[in-house]
């Protein structure tokens, strides 16, 4: 079993699960394609780099990602640092011929998203966006039933992403709240996470119609620093200007003549990770809510009448990717979980030479829905989504 040499960019939230994937994914997946060798860990300053090395286990660490990109020994570069940086870090780690994983949106605009897609493309190395929420094993289930003809032919997708972190004014104006570092606001941040759902489940998306919505427009400013997705500080000190959205709702035609809706919003009191679909199809209905994630609802046309309505599947070893992990359903799987998997199926495309999705072309098709659903929300009318060349 070859080992692959892991190169790091970014210690936050990410930075914590990407590593706990990396540790934990041979314990799963046994054997596994290939072992993680956590190398060389980058972060904006060198305290916070060597800190993070301890704590994630990392045997070098940096505060120049360069550094990692440049250095032969690494085979993957795995990209958890805000938005503005996905773009640049992502060219130079494939003219270098570095495999990458980027988190989610894989960049702020589309035309960085294609600059991207161009570079991994050329490299010829192997990439991948983490959208790991169709990595829950309730998901794949979905997918499985609707590959299966169980539902028929999809006739609706309705989606949501509700949180309720920034519900708060006082809640600081991170990074997440800056177009310049993130590109937008609840539509790059969390609605993308339902959009790539729904052309996982459903399809390509042909039309949006929009509409975008900022109603908190400043907020305390934070200085630096990981995103505390919250109200930390009591809101002291000065305030800036919010110029991302709030809140984010589209209806959806596809391609395939579905029609569908998402709303996501990062302000919605009560809601924590509320991501939800429901599917009608003209066999039968799916419905799946994270905040509930080991279980998938059901419900089947030719079920006989006297007993038809939803059933609630608990996943466990049955299901995709089940195997690996627990031994009995129910005993509850996890955001960990889905990164997990995540880091199995990338190297397996590594070591397997071959392709993984989500990858950097479903990212800049998802950055080119994005850009529609902006513009929609402009101007109000239906917009037509770009299809990318393969
Ligand atoms: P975070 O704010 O928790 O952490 C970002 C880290 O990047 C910070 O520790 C910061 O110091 C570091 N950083 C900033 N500039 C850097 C530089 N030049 N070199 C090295 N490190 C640098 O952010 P979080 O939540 O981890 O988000 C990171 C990315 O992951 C974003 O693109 C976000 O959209 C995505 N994300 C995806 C999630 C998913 O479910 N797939 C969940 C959360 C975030
Ligand atoms: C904040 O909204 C956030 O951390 C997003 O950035 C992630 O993508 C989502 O998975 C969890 O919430």
């Amino acid at each position: 079993m070859e080992n692959l040499n892991v190169g790091l960019i970014g210690a936050g939230f990410m930075g914590k699960a990407h590593s706990l994937a990396y540790a934990a994914m041979p314990m799963f997946f046994w054997p596994a394609p290939a072992m993680p060798v956590r190398k060389t860990i980058a972060e904006a300053t060198a305290p916070l780099a060597e800190e993070a090395s301890r704590r994630f286990g990392f045997e070098k660490y940096t505060a120049d990602w360069r550094e990692v990109v440049e250095d032969p020994e690494i085979d993957v570069i795995d990209i958890a640092t805000p938005n503005h940086l996905h773009a640049e870090i992502a060219i130079a780690a494939a003219k270098a011929g570095k495999h990458i994983i980027s988190e989610k949106p894989l960049a702020r605009t589309s035309e960085e998203a294609k600059q991207m897609y161009d570079a991994v493309k050329d490299a010829g190395v192997v990439h991948m966006v983490a959208f790991n929420y169709r990595r829950t094993p309730a998901v794949a289930l979905a997918k499985k039933f609707i590959e299966e003809g169980a539902i028929g032919r999809i006739t609706n997708f309705r989606g949501t992403y509700l949180q309720d972190w920034s519900a708060d004014p006082n809640s600081p104006l991170s990074w997440r709240f800056q177009k310049k570092i993130a590109g937008s606001g609840a539509l790059g941040d969390i609605a993308t996470h339902v959009i790539d759902l729904a052309r996982y489940l459903v399809g390509d998306v042909a039309q949006v119609n929009a509409l975008l919505s900022t109603f908190i427009t400043e907020r305390p400013i934070q200085v630096s620093g990981a995103d505390a997705l919250g109200n930390v500080t009591g809101g002291e000190g000065p305030r800036g200007a919010v110029d991302v959205d709030d809140e984010v709702m589209t209806m959806i035609r596809f391609s395939n003549g579905a029609v569908g809706s998402i709303e996501a919003t990062r302000n919605a009191h009560g809601r924590n990770n509320f991501i939800t679909f429901e599917i009608h199809g003209t066999g039968g209905s799916i419905i799946f809510n994270y905040e509930r994630r080991d279980e998938l609802q059901v419900c089947f046309a030719n079920d006989p009448g006297d007993r038809r309505g939803f059933r609630t599947i608990y996943t466990g070893p049955a299901h995709p990717n089940g195997a690996a992990l627990w031994p009995i359903p129910a005993l509850g799987i996890g955001y960990g979980e889905t990164k997990i998997i995540e880091a199995h199926d990338f190297f397996t495309a590594i070591v397997e030479g071959g392709t993984v999705s989500p990858n950097f072309a479903d990212g800049y098709q998802i950055a080119l829905i994005d850009d529609a659903i902006i513009e929609s929300g402009e101007t109000g009318a239906w917009v037509d989504v770009p299809a990318i060349e393969n």
